[in-house]
């Protein structure tokens, strides 16, 4: 034990949290997942949660959040004030208890003191943990208290420092880079999502977000404001602001009392896609579960009573599937569950059989309601969920056609294909090359034992304009599955992913580092996103970056990926270097390809990761969907690089 757990024992009790800090420390992603990006970020959303759940309980309605100029965090609430009095106990104070002491939160006061939050609901001692220095400070009673942490453990009793009329709770906390090692930096993206989206599914709070660590060029600090009256309603708006909606109003409801409080929006658009996101206690659940079910069946069972009832289905010659009422819709559910059973391989999948009936009959409701009052509108549904089954019968056909080649296999690898010798897929890599000519360079320059080339030809299929036949149709798109080895479609899911027979565990889009090379590059994510979101999820999707540059003089040669690597290059080399700028991979010959981009040692890959559904699928509709404007702000505002790792 170290010197510095004697000094602060206070009792014999703490010896025992400090113990269960030490195992947070030891083991962190059995407590926030992992310690990269995601696991950083999760700390924030951590310490955010505790204040969501003071105003859900209805005793605040405003948090701040800010990234200071050091690269802390900072979250304040004008809440309570977590208590300070004397744990009994325990021996000290609440709010050191909860600090210090692994999943107090729930325990220590029933009541009022739930944490839904956080994917793991871990609690406020593990961000502690987790953190070089920690700073809590509470206006509560007239008084200010603080009290400081290291690596978890307090550095004194809780004090008071002064006298205030304002109420809250305030946290600061820096994470520790010994065991973040990967990065310390927050993103100011990653967070603004999440508090936008945190402020949808909780109406009525106000949270602010600002980013210290730089100003504009007036001086100021980037600051958002979040809040939302309307909810989901409002959260259906803005995810489906780029497309165009075929009803004249979002179908929404609020059920929020009853055992299992349910909250439904959907809308239905002019695309072909569905777009379903699922909440339980404000965490998106990927996996869906059993509130999905519950909606998915209140919205068939409805839907269809209403078209059989129509009599719009008469001369239908076959079966409407469920997938069918889905196709142009996009709909948030969010629920709150007192005890979540998490599922599923990333644990994303709620398992509580209690919440499937109430959700189908809160939809159900609001459904017929809507239908009743709104016959036109329900004229155009059912109109387009008859299309939706008529293509659909038109896609089946062509997707078999890609089972078939695929599921025979012999000679059904595609002819553009140069396939790798290696058999363990663990080991391959699958390099996705724009055009014929790059790809005949990256087929000479590639170590032909685990690495395999697909050239693609031109521009892919924009799958965000395309219906589902038209996209299994097309060629391009049909060598991906085969020679990835997916297959789409089983009896009960006509959308099942099915990634057993995954060929290479990395696959890697390899394009050109100009405007047209990024278009590609967003044209094959798109289509993976929407045909291959699991693909993405699992962390097999990756983004090849070749050089900008290459800076050479005499026999000696450099390559640079930024200016400023081209200009450091330069200056190693006395001020007077060849400059030679790439305009496409075209440019580079095969030594220099493998060099630079294909080398596991030396290249640099970017894993595409997916931080929040909704927000990829907002940039993914707008940037590739039919509505013009919006995409030029977007380009407009991300001109440098318009960064697609959403
Ligand atoms: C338990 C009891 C009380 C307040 C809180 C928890 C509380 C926790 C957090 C975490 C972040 N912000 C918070 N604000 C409040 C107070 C109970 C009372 O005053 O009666």
């Amino acid at each position: 034990m170290s010197e510095e757990i004697k000094k602060n024992n206070y009792s014999a009790d703490s010896i025992q949290a400090l113990e269960g800090m030490e195992h947070v420390r030891m083991r962190p992603s059995m407590y926030i997942g992992d310690v990269g990006v995601r696991g950083l970020h999760h700390l924030v959303y951590e310490v955010v949660d505790n204040s969501i759940d003071e105003a859900m309980g209805g005793h605040c309605d405003t948090i701040g959040v800010a990234i200071n100029e050091d690269g802390s965090v900072t979250v304040e609430d004008n809440g309570r004030g977590i208590p300070v009095d004397l744990h009994k106990k325990e021996g000290v104070s609440a709010l050191e208890v909860v600090m210090t002491k692994i999943g107090a939160g729930g325990k220590f006061d029933k009541d009022s003191y739930k944490v839904s939050g956080g994917l793991h609901g871990v609690g406020v001692s593990v961000v502690n943990a987790l953190s070089v220095h920690m700073k809590s400070t509470v206006f509560r009673d007239g008084k200010i208290y603080e009290q400081e942490y290291e690596r978890g453990k307090a550095m004194y009793p809780v004090k008071q420092i002064g006298e205030t009329d304002k109420r809250g709770t305030r946290q600061t906390f820096y994470p520790d880079d010994t065991i973040f090692t990967q990065t310390t930096e927050f993103s100011y993206d990653t967070l603004s999502a999440r508090m936008r989206e945190l402020s949808y599914l909780n109406k009525g709070i106000t949270i602010t977000f600002t980013d210290k660590r730089e100003v504009d060029e007036k001086g100021e600090f980037k600051v958002e404001v979040f809040h939302s009256d309307e909810g989901l309603k409002e959260y259906i708006r803005y995810l489906d602001g780029n497309r165009e909606p075929i009803i004249s109003h979002v179908i929404s409801m609020d059920h929020e009392k009853g055992e299992i409080p349910v909250e439904v929006a959907l809308i239905y658009n002019t695309s072909y896609t569905e777009n379903i996101f699922s909440y339980v206690n404000n965490i998106n659940t990927h996996e869906g579960g059993t509130h999905l079910q519950g909606f998915r069946s209140g919205l068939t069972r409805t839907l269809k009573k209403y078209a059989d009832a129509s009599g719009m289905l008469d001369k239908l010659k076959f079966e409407i599937a469920g997938d069918d009422f889905r196709e142009g819709l996009t709909a948030i559910i969010s629920v709150k569950v007192a005890e979540p059973q998490f599922e599923g391989q990333t644990k994303t999948k709620l398992g509580n059989r209690e919440v499937v009936s109430p959700v189908s009959q809160a939809v159900g409701e609001m459904l017929e309601n809507y239908l009743e009052e709104n016959p036109n509108d329900a004229r155009i549904i059912i109109q387009k969920v008859i299309l939706a089954a008529q293509a659909r019968h038109a896609a089946k056909k062509a997707r078999e056609m890609v089972q078939r080649k695929t599921v025979m296999g012999g000679g059904g690898l595609p002819g553009k294909l140069s396939d790798c010798s290696e058999q363990d897929p663990a080991r391959c890599e699958v390099y996705l090359v724009e055009g014929d000519s790059a790809g005949g360079t990256a087929k000479q320059g590639r170590d032909r034992a685990f690495q395999a080339i697909l050239p693609l030809r031109g521009k892919i299929l924009n799958v965000e304009k395309a219906m589902h036949h038209k996209v299994f149709e097309n060629e391009e798109i049909r060598n991906i599955f085969t020679a990835l080895g997916v297959t789409v479609g089983t009896e009960e899911d006509s959308k099942a992913l099915n990634l057993s027979k995954l060929r290479y565990h990395k696959v890697i889009i390899m394009c050109d580092a100009d405007v047209d090379g990024s278009h590609i590059s967003t044209l094959i994510l798109t289509f993976f996103f929407r045909f291959m979101k699991e693909l993405i999820e699992e962390g097999h999707v990756y983004i090849a970056a070749p050089p900008l540059y290459l800076v050479k003089k005499g026999n000696k040669k450099e390559y640079a990926w930024n200016d400023v690597q081209r200009d450091q290059a330069n200056e190693r080399m006395g001020g007077s270097a060849a400059i030679q700028r790439y305009k496409g991979l075209g440019e580079m010959n095969a030594e220099q390809l493998w060099e630079t981009t294909m080398d596991p040692n030396f290249r640099t890959l970017r894993q595409v990761t997916i931080d929040s559904l909704a927000e990829a699928d907002r940039v993914f509709s707008m940037l590739m969907g039919d509505e013009v404007p919006p995409r030029r702000e977007f380009i407009e505002k991300n001109a440098v690089y318009a960064n697609i790792d959403a």
